[in-house]
């Protein structure tokens, strides 16, 4: 099996796993920690990481701060992780509150892990379902994305959805304390607020925010083709040009869940600037780009009419190296 067949074998059992009111996703699907990683984010979270949740609380969930400052909350975890080694949990895996919880660590002794100074949640979560309410629907498909007035009535109604889940454990008047301001305490909280960030990086792409992250790399040189990628989002697609007036030509270009990728020959020009152009479900476009000069050009700048005594001539300083022979 091909490269390019594996990747389009990975996205459509991709696709798949998320037709249940999801249509796509940024993050890859919960299904568990081992226990070693249930350990790492422990010790990462617990303390002054959920005391912080605590006392940000009428901040963090104050409307428009609610789901950047979230974004910011998990990307701290997400660098701790990645420094420690753990990158394979880079970007962390989202839960979907219509899957079942996974039976499996991060959760001990049939109840769900949590830091010590929370209580305890109360055991038999493990491998049911809570009713997920309007995650079940396509509310948030990129289409629907659309459909929200601007990003406050979005933000809105996001946060009061997610408010459900914290309570969904709750029994009458037994609360848990993933419904509390310590909720990070509770492992859970990690992977469901990753889904709650990637219905955020969905709208923003959809409506191509001005704050979400676009950038365009240099990958690698084979011989006479340059290759580049630029990050690839769910709800967006992407066209690739290259200015250029001698003619350099796109040869492929391909994505894989992370980026959309292009390769170009850029043999005859010292200098070309590629661009990335997105375009979001919601029919926004914006375009990105970025000069590169071309590491095959070589020759030095020769001028155009040399005198006659110049017939031969060496640009380096040395005058040995680096010689032409103008033909006059
Ligand atoms: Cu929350």
């Amino acid at each position: 099996m091909s490269y390019k067949t594996k990747i389009l074998a990975m996205m459509l059992f991709f696709n798949l796993s998320y037709m249940f009111g999801q249509d796509c996703s940024n993050r890859p699907k919960f299904t568990g920690f081992s226990q070693a990683e249930t350990d790492k984010i422990m010790e990462y979270v617990c303390g002054p990481i959920v005391q912080f949740h605590v006392e940000e609380m009428p901040a963090n969930h104050f409307l428009e701060n609610f789901l950047p400052w979230h974004r910011e909350y998990i990307q701290g975890l997400e660098e701790f992780l990645a420094n420690e080694g753990f990158s394979n949990l880079v970007p962390l895996p989202a839960w979907n509150p219509c899957d079942v919880i996974p039976d499996s660590p991060p959760f001990q002794d049939s109840i769900l892990t949590n830091c010590p100074e929370v209580d305890a949640m109360p055991p038999g979560y493990l491998g049911e379902s809570i009713d997920c309410h309007d995650f079940e629907t396509n509310k948030y498909t990129c289409s629907e994305l659309c459909t929200f007035d601007d990003f406050e009535d979005f933000a809105s109604t996001l946060q009061a959805d997610h408010d459900r889940i914290h309570n969904a454990f709750d029994e009458g008047d037994v609360v848990t304390p993933f419904s509390s301001p310590q909720s990070p305490g509770i492992l859970l909280f990690w992977p469901w607020h990753a889904f709650v960030d990637d219905i955020y990086l969905k709208y923003q792409a959809a409506t191509l925010d001005p704050d979400l992250p676009l950038n365009i790399e240099f990958v690698s040189e084979d011989c006479c083709e340059l290759t580049f990628r630029a990050p690839r989002y769910c709800c967006s697609e992407v066209t690739w040009s290259i200015d250029n007036p001698k003619a350099n030509s796109i040869i492929d270009d391909w994505s894989t869940d992370d980026y959309w990728f292009m390769t170009a020959s850029v043999l005859s020009s010292p200098g070309y600037t590629v661009n990335a152009s997105y375009t979001g479900t919601c029919g926004n476009s914006k375009t990105v780009s970025r000069s590169f000069i071309s590491p095959m050009v070589t020759l030095p700048t020769l001028p155009t009419s040399p005198p006659l005594h110049l017939q031969d001539i060496c640009m380096d300083d040395d005058e040995k190296d680096n010689c032409y022979v103008f033909q006059i």
